[in-house]
C-alpha cells in the first residue's frame, strides 16, 4: 500500500496520482494540512508535498519526479519511463525542468487568478476542516480571503509576476512545445512516458489564466492535454476551475487582458544549460512579521496587478 500525503488541488500532487493510477497500485491519500504539514513531520525527507510512504518497503519520498522514478523502479509493471537509456533520460530532464519552470509560474498564476477573481475559493480549498468548517460558509470565507491570499502572496511572490517576466517567460516555454506536439504525439519517442504525464499535469493551472487558456497558438496544446486526461480517466476539472468558471459565467467577465507582455522578459527561467539533477523549487519563508508587507502586495495584485478586465467567453479548445 502506498500512502499519499497531498494537498488535493496541487498539480504536483496530480501527478503522482495519475502515477499510481497509471501502474494500478493500491494508495490511500491523506490529505494534510497545508500549514502545518504535522501529519507528516515523522518522515526524515524534505517536507514538500506530495511525499508518499510506501508501507511495504518503509521507504519515504517526497519530490513529484523522483517519487514516480521510485514507483517505476520498485514496481515496473506497466512502466512510465523508457527502457532505452538515452529515452530514459531524456524524459527524466524533462520532468525536472518542466517542474522547475511550468510547474512554479503555473503555480504562482494559477493563484494569481483565484485571487484576482475568486479569492473566497481560499478558503475552500486551505480551511476546508478548520473550526468544523466554519470558513467554507459565506462570510466567513470572505474574512479568510484576504488572509490566506496575504500568506500565498508572499509565500510564492505574485506581486512579482510582472517584475519577474513571468507570463513572458512562459509563454516562450509553451510556445514551441505547443509546435512540437502538433508533429508528434508524445515528448520523448513513440509512447506515453512520466515526462508526458508531468507535462499536462503541471499545464492545469493555466486553464483559469485567459492570457494562456484563450492563446490562439496554444489551444493545440490544451487539446493534447485534454486527449491524454480523457484517455487516461483524469478529472475533466477541479473544483477551483469549476469555481472560477461559474463565477465569470455570473459576472460576464474574466481578467485576461495582460497589459505589459515585454519581449526582453523572455528569459525568466535562467536554468542551467546542463543536465539537471534535482526540480527546482520557490517557496519563501513567511512569518508573522513579513505578514505586514502582504497587505499591499494582495492590495496591489488585487486592483493593480496591471491585468484587465474583459468579457468571458469559453476557451476554443474546451467550447465549455
Ligand atoms: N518539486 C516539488 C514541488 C512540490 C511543492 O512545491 N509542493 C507544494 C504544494 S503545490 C508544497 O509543498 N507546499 C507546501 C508549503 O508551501 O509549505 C515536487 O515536484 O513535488
Amino acid at each position: 500500500m502506498i500512502e499519499l500525503y497531498k494537498l488535493h488541488w496541487s498539480h504536483y500532487v496530480e501527478k503522482v496520482r495519475w502515477a499510481l493510477d497509471f501502474k494500478r497500485l493500491p494508495w490511500r491519500g491523506i490529505d494534510i494540512v497545508a500549514f502545518t504539514k504535522k501529519e507528516m513531520q515523522r518522515f526524515d525527507c524534505p517536507q514538500t508535498v506530495p511525499l508518499i510512504h510506501d508501507t511495504a518497503t518503509g521507504v519515504a519520498i517526497s519530490d513529484s519526479s523522483p517519487i514516480i522514478r521510485y514507483l517505476d523502479e520498485a514496481y515496473p509493471e506497466r512502466r512510465l519511463f523508457p527502457l532505452d537509456p538515452v529515452e530514459r533520460e531524456q524524459a527524466w530532464q524533462w520532468m525536472l525542468r518542466l517542474d522547475s519552470t511550468l510547474g512554479l509560474y503555473a503555480r504562482r498564476l494559477g493563484y494569481t487568478q483565484v485571487i484576482m477573481e475568486c479569492p473566497q475559493t481560499l478558503a475552500q480549498l486551505f480551511m476546508p476542516n478548520v473550526c468544523g468548517g466554519l470558513f467554507t460558509r459565506r462570510g466567513w470565507r470572505r474574512l479568510a480571503a484576504p488572509v490566506l491570499g496575504m500568506m500565498l502572496t508572499l509565500r510564492f511572490r505574485f506581486h512579482r509576476n510582472q517584475q519577474d517576466g513571468v507570463y513572458e517567460a512562459l509563454e516562450a516555454l509553451l510556445l514551441p512545445l505547443a509546435e512540437k506536439l502538433e508533429r508528434d504525439r508524445f515528448l520523448v519517442g513513440e509512447q506515453f512516458t512520466a515526462a508526458d504525464l508531468t507535462l499536462a499535469s503541471l499545464l492545469r493551472p493555466l486553464r483559469i489564466v485567459p492570457h494562456f487558456s484563450h492563446h490562439p497558438k496554444l489551444q493545440s496544446l490544451f487539446v493534447w492535454q485534454e486527449r491524454l486526461f480523457r484517455e487516461h480517466g483524469r478529472d475533466a476539472t477541479f473544483p477551483y476551475e469549476d469555481a472560477i468558471r461559474a463565477q465569470r459565467q455570473r459576472r460576464g467577465a474574466m481578467r485576461g487582458l495582460v497589459r505589459w507582455m515585454r519581449a526582453d522578459g523572455r528569459e525568466g527561467f535562467d536554468l542551467p544549460h546542463d543536465a539537471l539533477q534535482v526540480a527546482r523549487n520557490d517557496i519563501h519563508p513567511v512569518n508573522r512579521w513579513s505578514l505586514v508587507l502582504g497587505l499591499p502586495a494582495y492590495l496591489k495584485l488585487r486592483w493593480f496587478s496591471g491585468i484587465s478586465w474583459m468579457p468571458y467567453v469559453p476557451a476554443a479548445y474546451s467550447g465549455v
